[in-house]
This record gives C-alpha cells, sequence and structure tokens, in this order.
C-alpha cells in the first residue's frame, strides 16, 4: 500500500482511530503532545513502512518519524494552498526559478519552524531512540553546487516566515551533486543517490505534467480570423511532472512550496516501434527522455557546448511558466494580467530561456499581440546576476540554440531586432555600442548571450552585495546601465538565522534567547540588544564555554572522519566553500608553509596554536582546484606528523562538504579566512554564517565583506589585501609575480620547498602546474597579497592571545550581524523588485 493510500485507509476508519484533521481525539495526523506523536510515529512505522518495532531499521525509524512530521506540515500546507484558488484575487505570488536549490536536511528545520522541537525530541526518547541518530539518517537533497542553491533554500525559507506567498521551481534531479571523498590526499567523487531510501518529504503529483517539446522547426499559417501566426512543430517532446515539497516559515501559518520537474517518456513505450518490433528502440527512447532531470552539472567548468544543460534549463523552465499559466487561469483571470498573479524571480542566467518562454507562450499558443506579449513579461521577470566571472557567464553556440529551440531563436531575433532598434535611436550611429549589447554576440562565432536575454526581458535586475553591483554597472553590465538606470539595485544577500543559528548552534541561540527574548529569530536585528553584554565576564563566560563546546564537538567528527586530533584548545581557522583559484584556499596554505617554517626555525616563538581546517568540491574536471585539495592535505600530512610541530599547528580537509557537514563547522570556528581576490566573489554566504556564529573574519574588501566589516566595525574585523580597484590598476600596468616572490623572502621559501617536492616525497612535478601558474601569471594575485596576509595574520595572533578581548569582538560581531538575515534581503526583494506583500 501506497503512503497516499494507507493515509486515505486511515481516514476511512473515522475520526476515533485515525486522527481528525480538525482535531479529533487521537489527533494523529497534527496532535503535538509527545505521547501523541509517539504514537504516531508507531502508526506510520506499521502503516507506511510495514514494519513492527522489533524488526525496524533505522531508516524505518526514520521515515516514520519524517512522515510524522510531515503529516503536521500538511494541513498548514492545504490551507496555504488556498491562495491558488479562482476566490484569491489580487495577491501576487513569487515564482523563484532556478537551476539549484540545496535544501540540506528537512527533519531538524521542520521541527524548528514547526517550534515542536522538544516535543519530538521527547516522543522519540519515550520510544526508546536516539533523536540525534534519527536525524541523521536524512539523505540530504543536495541540489545545488554552493552559494547559489543554498542562497535560494535561505530565501524561501525567508518567503514563508514573511507570508509572502511562493513557489520555487526547479530540477528533481536523480543525483545532486557529488559525494567527495578523499583518497590518497585526492578528492575522488562517488555519485550522490540521495534518493535510493526513498524521499518522505515530497509528494509526487502525478496529475501535474506538460509537455515540453524540442527541436523540429516552425510553421507560419493564418488563424480563422485572419492574423498571422507562427506555431512550433517540435520533433521530441519530453514530458515533466512534479514532485511538491512544503516549505514551513517559522512559527507561521504559512507553508509555501518547491515544485521541482521530473522528465519522463511521453509514453512509456513508443508503441509504433514496439508493434514493429522494435523493442530496443522504443525503451531507448523513454531512456533518452528521463536522461533530462538525471544529473546535476558540477559549475566552474567550462560551459560552452552542453546541450543537456540547455535542454535542463528550457525544460523546468516550460514546465514551470506553463504551471504558473495553468494557475492564474485558475483564477479565472485573462493572460494579459498574468503579471499581477505572478512576479518571476530568474536566479542568475540558468533560467533566462524564460523571456523567450514566456513570449512564445503569450504569443503563439495564448494569441496575444507582440507588444502586449513583450509588455506582460517584462512586467513579470526580474533578474539576479550572481557573477562577474566571464567563464561563468552564459552564452550558448547558436547552431546548438537553433537545433534544440528553433522557435526561440526566431523569438529571440524578434527581440532583439525591436531591443536594438531601441538603441539605435538612443545612440544613433553607434555600431559599437550596438554590437555589445546585442543579444547575439558576433565577435567570434555566434552566440546566444543568456545574461542579454535576461537582461532586457526584466524590468529589475540587481547585483548581490553593494561592491558586485556596482562593478556589474561598471564592467558586464555597463552598456546596459547606461541605457536602464532604473532597472538596477543591489540587493545584499542573506541567510536564515533558523538554519545558521537556532539549528545548527543550539546552545549560542538558547543563551541569546536568555538574555534578549525570542524575537531576534524573526527579527535579527534584535540581535543588536546583545551589546551591552559584550564586556560582562559572567556573559562572556558562557560565551566561551559554548564555542568551546561546539569545537569540542567539531574536533569529535574530525576524528572521526580524518583520524587527526585536533585540539580544541587551538584557534581553529577555517575556510569552507568551493575550491576556486579566486577564492584562493592556496593563500591559506602559502601561510601556512610560512608558520609552520617559522615554528621550526624558531621553536619557542610565542604564536597561539592553530588548527587550519578545510573543507570544499572542486569541480570533477577542474585541475588546478583539485590539485589545491592535493597540496592542503600533502601539506597537512608533514605538518601533522612532525613531532616538534605537536599541536601547535595542524591541517585539516573535511571531506564532503555539503549542508550537513556544515551545520557542526561555523559555529566551531574562531577564524573566519575570507580571502578571495577583491572584485571576484559576488557576495559570499559562506562569511555571514561565521560571522553570526561568533567567529572573526580574516578578509579582503570583496563581495558583502565590505558591508560585514560596515556594520561589525573595522576594529572587529582583519582586512588585508589589495582593494578591486588596485587589483585592476595593478593589472593594467603589468603585474610580475616573480617580482613579488623575491622580494619576499618568506613567500619565496614557502614556494621553492612546495616546488622542490618537500611536501610530495621528493616529487617536483607534482605541484608544478599550481607553481607554475602562479610564478608566471598569478591570475588571482595571490603573491601581490601575500605579504599583508601574513601580517595581517600576526594580528589575528596577537588579538586572539587576549581572550578577553576576543571574547568582546566575537559577542560584537553576532549582535551586528541582523543585516544579513535573508528576512532583510526578502524585504527589500519584496519592496523594491516584486512589489509583494505579506498576506494573512
Ligand atoms: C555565487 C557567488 C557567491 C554568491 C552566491 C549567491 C554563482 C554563479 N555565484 O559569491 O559566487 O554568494 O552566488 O549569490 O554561483
Amino acid at each position: 500500500m501506497s503512503r497516499e493510500e494507507s493515509s486515505k485507509k486511515k481516514r476511512k476508519e473515522g475520526p476515533e482511530k485515525a486522527g481528525n484533521p480538525q482535531g479529533g481525539h487521537e489527533e494523529i495526523f497534527t496532535g503535538t503532545k509527545p505521547e501523541v506523536i509517539a504514537r504516531a510515529i508507531l502508526e506510520n512505522l506499521y502503516h507506511v513502512q510495514g514494519r513492527v518495532p522489533a524488526l525496524a531499521t533505522d531508516n524505518d525509524w526514520y521515515m516514520a518519524l519524517a512522515y510524522t512530521v510531515r503529516d503536521r506540515l500538511l494541513n498548514r500546507w492545504v490551507k496555504s494552498m488556498g491562495m491558488f484558488s479562482k476566490d484569491v484575487k489580487g495577491i501576487r505570488v513569487v515564482s523563484y526559478l532556478s537551476a539549484e536549490f540545496l535544501m540540506g536536511p528537512h527533519l531538524g528545520n521542520s521541527l524548528i519552524s514547526l517550534g515542536l522541537y522538544d516535543e519530538v525530541r521527547q516522543a522519540v526518547n519515550q520510544l526508546g531512540l536516539d533523536f540525534e541518530h534519527l536525524l541523521s539518517q536524512e539523505e540530504e537533497p543536495g541540489l545545488g553546487n554552493g552559494g547559489l542553491g543554498r542562497l535560494a533554500a535561505c530565501f524561501m525559507d525567508s518567503l514563508a516566515t514573511l507570508r509572502i506567498p511562493a513557489i520555487g521551481y526547479g530540477i528533481r534531479y536523480e543525483f545532486g551533486i557529488f559525494d567527495q571523498a578523499i583518497r590518497d590526499g585526492w578528492q575522488v567523487e562517488t555519485t550522490d543517490k540521495w534518493l535510493r531510501f526513498g524521499n518522505p518529504w515530497e509528494i509526487p503529483r502525478a496529475e501535474i505534467v506538460y509537455n515540453v517539446g524540442f527541436g523540429g522547426h516552425s510553421e507560419a499559417y493564418e488563424d480563422d480570423r485572419g492574423h498571422y501566426r507562427v506555431r512550433w512543430v517540435p520533433n521530441r517532446v519530453v514530458k515533466g511532472m512534479a514532485y511538491d515539497t512544503p516549505v514551513p516559515g517559522y512559527r507561521v501559518d504559512m507553508v509555501n512550496m518547491l515544485r521541482l520537474w521530473k522528465s519522463e517518456a511521453v509514453e512509456s513505450f513508443d508503441f509504433q516501434a514496439f508493434n514493429v518490433g522494435d523493442y530496443y528502440g522504443a525503451v531507448e527512447k523513454k531512456v533518452a527522455s528521463e536522461t533530462l532531470s538525471k544529473v546535476l552539472y558540477p559549475n566552474d567548468e567550462p560551459e560552452i557546448g552542453k546541450r543537456l544543460r540547455l535542454a535542463q534549463q528550457y525544460f523546468f523552465v516550460s514546465c514551470s511558466l506553463q504551471d504558473m499559466i495553468r494557475i492564474h487561469r485558475l483564477k479565472e483571470l485573462p493572460p494579459d494580467r498574468f503579471h499581477e498573479t505572478f512576479a518571476v524571480q530568474l536566479n542568475d542566467t540558468h533560467p533566462s530561456i524564460a523571456v523567450a518562454e514566456l513570449m512564445r507562450l503569450l504569443v503563439d499558443e495564448h494569441f496575444l499581440g507582440w507588444e502586449e506579449a513583450w509588455e506582460i513579461t517584462r512586467k513579470t521577470l526580474a533578474y539576479t546576476n550572481h557573477t562577474l566571472l566571464p567563464e561563468a557567464l552564459e552564452k550558448w553556440p547558436l547552431p546548438l540554440f537553433r537545433d534544440m529551440l528553433p522557435r526561440h531563436l526566431e523569438i529571440i531575433y524578434e527581440i532583439n531586432r525591436r531591443f536594438l532598434e531601441e538603441v539605435g535611436r538612443k545612440y544613433p550611429g553607434d555600431g559599437g555600442k550596438a554590437a555589445r549589447l546585442s543579444i547575439i554576440d558576433e565577435t567570434q562565432g555566434k552566440y546566444v548571450r543568456m545574461a542579454h536575454l535576461a537582461s532586457v526581458g526584466s524590468h529589475a535586475i540587481n547585483g548581490v552585495a553593494a561592491l558586485h553591483t556596482e562593478l556589474l554597472k561598471k564592467t558586464v553590465l555597463k552598456d546596459f546601465y547606461e541605457l536602464y538606470p532604473e532597472s538596477f539595485h543591489n540587493v545584499t544577500n542573506g541567510v536564515t538565522p533558523r538554519r545558521w543559528i537556532v539549528l545548527s548552534n543550539p546552545r549560542l541561540a538558547e543563551l541569546i534567547t536568555r538574555k534578549i527574548g525570542d524575537r531576534w529569530i524573526r527579527r535579527a536585528e534584535d540581535l543588536k540588544k546583545l551589546e551591552p553584554f559584550a564586556d560582562n565576564p559572567e556573559f562572556q563566560g558562557e560565551w566561551q564555554r559554548i564555542k568551546w563546546e561546539n569545537k569540542q564537538r567539531l574536533a569529535g567528527l574530525i576524528k572521526e572522519r580524518t583520524n587527526i586530533s585536533a585540539d580544541p584548545r587551538t584557534l581553529f581557522d577555517i575556510q569552507v566553500k568551493r575550491l576556486h583559484e579566486y577564492k584562493r584556499q592556496h593563500l591559506s596554505v602559502l601561510y601556512v608553509v610560512t608558520l609552520y617554517n617559522r615554528l621550526k626555525k624558531n621553536p619557542k616563538a610565542d604564536v597561539p596554536p592553530r588548527t587550519v581546517i578545510f573543507a570544499g568540491k572542486a569541480a570533477p574536471g577542474y585541475f588546478l582546484a583539485k590539485l589545491i585539495i592535493k597540496l592542503i592535505t600533502s601539506v597537512a600530512e608533514v605538518v601533522n606528523s612532525d613531532p616538534e610541530i605537536g599541536d601547535r599547528l595542524k591541517v585539516v580537509f573535511f571531506p564532503d562538504f555539503n549542508v550537513k557537514n556544515a551545520l557542526p563547522i561555523y559555529p566551531a570556528a574562531d577564524l573566519s579566512e575570507q580571502i578571495s581576490t577583491a572584485g571576484k566573489e559576488a557576495s559570499g554566504t559562506g562569511n555571514m554564517k561565521f560571522s553570526m556564529n561568533g567567529a572573526l573574519t580574516i578578509g579582503t574588501l570583496d563581495g558583502a565583506n565590505v558591508e560585514i566589516r560596515e556594520e561589525v566595525g573595522a576594529e572587529n574585523f582583519f582586512l588585508f589585501g589589495l582593494t578591486a580597484g588596485e587589483v585592476m590598476d595593478l593589472k593594467s600596468k603589468g603585474y610580475s609575480p616573480w617580482q613579488c616572490c623575491l622580494a619576499n623572502p618568506e613567500l619565496r621559501e614557502a614556494v621553492d620547498q612546495i616546488r622542490s617536492g618537500f611536501f610530495s616525497g621528493g616529487d617536483k612535478n607534482l605541484f608544478r602546474p599550481l607553481i607554475d601558474s602562479l610564478t608566471s601569471r598569478d591570475e588571482y594575485m595571490l603573491f601581490a597579497d601575500y605579504p599583508s596576509y601574513v601580517d595581517c595574520q600576526e594580528r589575528v595572533n596577537r588579538a586572539y592571545r587576549d581572550q578577553k578581548t576576543w571574547t568582546k569582538m566575537s559577542i560584537l560581531n553576532v549582535a551586528r550581524m541582523g543585516k544579513f538575515s535573508s528576512d532583510r534581503s526578502i524585504r527589500e526583494y519584496g519592496e523594491k523588485i516584486w512589489a509583494v506583500k505579506a498576506v494573512r
């Protein structure tokens, strides 16, 4: 019996036995008393998992628990869905289109939102089970690469918490981001089989399906009223089916939804082929259709020509827009009022084909005129840019595009023709301008520039931190800014304090609440009220004890996963994020090597002992990023096994960084490394998570670091390095990394050591590609920033020795992080971009 059938059966059995959603005797589906919850878990174990306690596995218990919690979400969810009925008009729903949603484990988070954490823990204890152990059973849905996908998850949390109706639309990848193991010091990737034991958090909607076409050609025809029309005749059709996951707000009735699309064959078998005996041909087609939502692309690899990726993008965008139009029509509103029902946010360019698809749906399928459709499209869509790195700006080769989406290419040509006419009127005779703005890039071969398509088709364009938005206006989207200055906004990123403090750092959350009440959980600005306690010795003592416990917990995990003993008495210096040259994990390694050399030369040197911890995945095809991991683990091996060094310096690479592993990491940090080359990190969000958990930041003036420093105060932030402007100046004047290296004996020593094979058992070739890249080009200017970074680390060391002052700085960091709650970001989107309001 399926889960849904068993629930139906229970309901048929009447309110006494099954619990009445309106509040019957047993309240099996809704009750919140520990005894009732315990009984509900047993019911679910029996009726859903088909198990009795004596034979239940950990996963059976986890599933039973998850269903019990889901039941408690459902009645709020069902009520919230009332929003989509025809009786509710005048409410604009946010539709967040994103190729990635990195939601993290659902169970703990749902319990926090529902306010049932303690009750459920008691219920689980009553059953004689270990609550933490059950929580750890959950396989996290790793449907994202890093910051961009996690931002989408934080935004979903805030939207629901702020009672803004929203749907997150994306892809239900069967394989999310790969799992990372470390073997011989190298990253090894394995597939992420997150669905293998079932996913209790989603509800498959077999009746919500859409057809999505590919290829073929378009045909012009005349309709009955003599109008010129075009229809697209695709040569392949794939079906998208909806899977819904509830997204609860924190302690509110609102439950929003994440709707992810799975691709399927239109017919399970191509019967015609089957009948003529081509059994394998029929199955092949089915398999090909299902490949579309198979796997998430790891980013940081060359984009060009990844056919399947464009197909994925179009697939989920088309399903989502068709679904929105269906919902809009449920309200019995005409298509020309579509923008009143939905505000659609394009999370980076991945969904930007929405511009052409919405036009196609409105013009070809709902028969609106071009101008009218265009107005609606622009009023509906808004675009967020998340990177300035040229290699991450999507563009598709024209032949590939035409082959896959011929009708969309025609539409894009028409959009572009009209757009360039407008440009021509504004800048007559300026061919260079037109070429730079054009949606079609013709500088070297022909490409469709997705950022241009998104910018032309949106009424609002935003960057994700103040510096990033300024650079966007000056560089990548300069010409667009000159053309449409009023369309540009900045909305600095934020993270949800529910997951990133309450869930991940419960003791700190409890201490804060004890001092200032619990309103900070939804109004993070309230954290300011902690400031008066910053100097209070008793409060400082509690603060330190919590940090100590968090460090102990992480040390335990490090021991378990890497067999390295990390001493919680040492300074925990942590850098966790994707591996990328611009993020400069290897700059931190250069400091580690320098510190090691100093300690070897002067064993009595008075520096606080440090444990330097790294975690993060490298794109499977990004050779240098993987080599940086190997460098970290190689340096770790030498340093950690040097008896003269002991606990004074330890290096750890913590494998498989994901949301689950991140939870115990941020709260355990003393020092947060945010050391990207200025101008390269759009915002960063890990920087916020660390700081909110009382770590001090060592960082450059990049991304949101700039604003974090402004908020916490320069005296509570360790700043080093070139500014974005200085980076550009130095580049244009001619930068010689080798000169920098010669000028600094300690840098030279570190570089020579790595080159000589000191950390690679004498192998001189292993790290050569990395060293060559640094000494010849040093694209990300590690050598230029090295002296200032090392000096800054010295300031960190001095500061750490004075634990009173350090603790005060730590408290002030947390107290002043209110701005970086994603609730603030969402309020800004709501006001500046979406024109949406909270509903009751
Ligand atoms: C990333 C940036 C981060 C930023 C997140 C969320 C992409 C393309 N960009 O700096 O690198 O914090 O987006 O905005 O993943």
